[in-house]
């Protein structure tokens, strides 16, 4: 048994929240084999979100927490929920819950159990059942190809909204993670397999949400950016026991 905080980020998404949480809260409370809490992390919403959040920390107390972190970014949101977190299992998926919540135990428990550090969703596996557009679904196998040849990531989808981590590997990599918005998901991966951190690929029944928060071309193009710097940078290497990390 593990404790895991299951941290949904969130931008403007008053319709989709309280309904989300609790749909997600009725699924925990029918597996006890983990104590589980739901951590909603939001920035920058200029919606009811944050209100909504709030309300559901004092209707929920110990199940649902709510966090706003200053500036916008996926990825800072993930990044603050997760480092501030004392959980054994760190976790996070998309609030539209586009993800079969059936897939969870195969992301968290191989990380109770401490067979694996970091687990991943992939849509693009022959056992994944996806169900999106053929715009949406070009774009994410055009950009998984590009960070297979470019950056040698061998994984079969780096940006499915649907991750776990250790806390121990969390503390010692995501600190490395520089980016604050889509690309955070990429580069974490990255950097955990470059420093030899057990990966699990988790296949996801997964239907897509048409109601997006991302801007295509602008993501993409900071997608493509975070692929040259870390080409140009390298990849920071863990180092344990010294504050600052050395490059490779
Ligand atoms: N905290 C936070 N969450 C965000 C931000 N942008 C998007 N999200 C959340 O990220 C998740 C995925 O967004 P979504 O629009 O469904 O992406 P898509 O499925 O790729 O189209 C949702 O839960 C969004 O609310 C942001 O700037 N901050
Ligand atoms: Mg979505």
């Amino acid at each position: 048994m593990a404790t895991v905080d299951l941290v949904l980020p969130v931008y403007n998404e008053e319709r989709e929240l309280e309904q989300s949480v609790r749909t997600v809260l009725s699924w925990c409370d029918a597996h006890p084999e983990h104590t589980w809490r739901v951590v909603v992390a939001d920035n920058a919403s200029t919606d009811g979100t944050l209100a909504i959040a709030r309300r559901l920390e004092g209707d929920l107390p110990g199940r649902a927490v709510a966090l706003h972190i200053p500036t916008k970014g996926r990825g800072i949101a993930l990044r603050t929920a997760w480092l501030t977190s004392t959980a054994d299992v760190l976790a996070y998926m998309d609030v539209d819950l586009a993800t079969d919540l059936g897939a969870l135990p195969a992301l968290v428990d191989p990380i109770a159990k401490g067979d694996v550090d970091l687990a991943f969703g992939t849509r693009l596996h022959r056992d994944s059942q996806t169900t999106r557009g053929l715009k949406r679904e070009l774009i994410s196998r055009t950009y998984i190809t590009i960070l297979k040849v470019a950056a040698g990531l061998r994984v079969s989808d780096a940006q499915c909204g649907f991750k776990a981590i250790s806390r121990e590997a969390a503390r010692e990599l995501v600190p490395l993670v520089k980016d604050t918005q889509w690309f955070f998901d990429s580069e974490l991966l990255l950097v955990a397999q470059k420093n030899g951190y057990r990966l699990r690929e988790v296949p996801v029944k997964w239907t897509d949400d048409p109601d997006t928060r991302v801007r295509i071309v602008k993501t993409a193009m900071e997608d493509l950016h975070g692929v040259w710097r870390l080409r140009r940078d390298g990849i920071p290497r863990v180092m344990r026991g010294s504050k600052s990390p050395a490059l490779s």
